[in-house]
């Protein structure tokens, strides 16, 4: 009998701790007596607090490059063009590895100049570079020892990553590696583990995942950060201890590099938040394509997060043919990348280079205009985080410091820009940032006012930078009295 109650309590326990990861859904903490235990969870609670960390965030903007094999048929396979990323393409089509391999003879960019790239990215005024060292295909940008399909095989020959660590470096851009996990060109990977000789196999091929990822931080020991992907598969999911293994072995080879949240899975496969609801790696990245809801997430100031965008609707890699989706227009770009910093986080806008090496005109073209912006508002971007202030139709807040910035986005008709401060703080002065003087400031109820537009419009978003202090006498009182 008693063995029996034994037997059943110890089945419900063990139910519980499968069923217990599946109940607590990503964001929502349990209360801290109710955690369970994990050997593979957050490695720490709350945001980081370092220096390199304080680089990462602060540095805001960054630049996407998705450059591979994928590059040279852009989309289109054997006469037919396929509307899905182009970086899928030998997915979509169907395309043997080996044969998928043969484009390895055409890579042979004659018009690569990463010098070049790193002159765009310095102009576009983006402070990181996040680039694809291979993607799910498996083509390797650098040499690497452990793989037959690396630049290294190609008439190109040259080690394309080391040029363009060395060129961003040399502009003072930081550089942070792309890694897929996920390799479609390797007979070891595997999307489950369904047999012992799957087993055997994955156990091989995350031992050859080390060694390129140990040969990547210690041929480029400048990278700053590692931003994973392709490791949703349940052959991952189900090995979580080599996910922690992986950022654990990272960090120690290089002290301050940082590592995003998709590389991670718990020990019951839960990925970027464990089961616990603690985020996984450094900053969440989970946003893609999309930022986060400000009203839902407003816990976005709870950890780091970056979000990246493509340009054309879910095109990374170079696709010959942008009609076939919507394609943001520069300024779409632009406000995206203000929402996100307004909200605490960065943003990464995506190229997807030709084959020759070059970009193409829209992307040249989008660099220009969103440098250009940021040459004249940058301030208002760099360094800044979340203000804390309520959202007002005209755009939106960023705060440095003891500075509050309105990046106004749409003007109203009325010509006045309504501002409501936070209890205690009252606005003294509102000053265009890029030279613009001050702007006009009428207090129109208690912690509201209406700051005036610019005797000129600017004709382009534009920027208001607010003094702010504190309130000195009276109190709240007359607002809680209407409560
Ligand atoms: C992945 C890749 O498959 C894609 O090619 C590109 O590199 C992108 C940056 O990352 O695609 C994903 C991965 C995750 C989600 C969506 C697309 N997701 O979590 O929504």
């Amino acid at each position: 009998m008693k063995t029996h109650f034994l037997r059943i309590t110890v089945c419900l326990l063990l139910q519980a701790a499968v069923w217990l990861p599946t109940f607590s859904q990503t964001q929502h903490l349990l209360p801290a007596d109710q955690e369970i235990p994990l050997e593979y969870g957050a490695e720490r609670l709350g945001k980081r607090t370092d220096a390199a960390m304080q680089k990462f965030r602060d540095n805001r903007l960054g630049a996407f490059i998705h450059w591979g094999l994928y590059a040279i048929p852009g989309g289109e396979w054997k006469g037919k063009v396929y509307p899905g990323a182009a970086e899928w393409l030998k997915s979509w089509a169907e395309v043997p590895a080996n044969e998928w391999m043969e484009l390895m003879k055409q890579w042979n960019p004659q018009n690569f100049d990463a010098k070049a790239w790193a002159r765009m990215a310095r102009k576009m005024g983006v402070k990181y570079v996040k680039i694809t060292t291979k993607h799910h295909e498996g083509f390797c940008l650098w040499p690497s020892q452990y793989s037959e399909y690396t630049v290294a095989q190609t008439p190109y020959k040259k080690d394309i990553l080391g040029e363009l660590v060395k060129a961003y470096n040399d502009e003072g851009i930081d550089v942070h590696f792309y890694f897929s996990v996920m390799d479609w060109s390797h007979p070891d990977y595997r999307y489950d583990i369904r047999s012992e000789e799957d087993e055997a196999a994955f156990r091989r091929f995350l031992e050859f995942t080390d060694n390129q990822l140990k040969e990547l931080a210690s041929r480029y020991p400048t990278v700053k950060d590692f931003w994973f992907d392709g490791t949703w598969d349940a052959s991952i999911k189900k090995n979580g201890w080599w996910t922690a293994h992986v950022e654990k072995m990272l960090k120690e080879m290089l002290p301050g590099v940082t590592v995003n949240s998709r590389l991670r899975a718990d020990d019951y496969g839960k990925r970027h938040f464990d089961s616990n609801g603690h985020l996984m790696g450094d900053y969440e990245s989970g946003y893609e394509r999309r930022l986060p809801d400000p009203v839902k997430d407003l816990k976005v100031t709870r950890w780091d997060w970056e979000a990246c965008m493509t340009v054309p609707e879910n095109q990374w890699g170079y696709h010959k043919d942008w009609s076939l989706s919507y394609v943001k227009t520069p300024l779409e770009v632009l406000e995206r990348i203000v929402h996100a910093v307004s909200m605490g986080g960065n943003m990464v806008v995506n190229f997807g280079p030709q084959p020759d090496g070059d970009f193409r005109r829209e992307e040249k073209e989008l660099a220009a205009f969103i440098g250009r912006w940021m040459d004249k508002y940058g301030e208002c971007i760099y360094g800044c985080d979340y203000a804390g202030w309520e959202k007002q139709d005209w755009g939106y807040y960023t705060r440095k410091g003891d500075d509050v910035y309105m990046v106004v986005f749409n003007p109203p008709y009325s010509g006045r820009l309504v501002v409501k401060t936070p209890p205690e703080t009252v606005l003294q002065e509102a000053v265009l940032t890029n030279g613009g003087g001050k702007v006009k400031v009428t207090e129109t109820a208690r912690h509201e006012y209406n700051v005036d537009m610019p005797a000129r419009n600017p004709g382009e978003p534009f920027v208001i930078k607010l003094k702010v202090g504190k309130t000195t006498g009276g109190t709240d009182k007359y607002r809680e009295a209407l409560t």
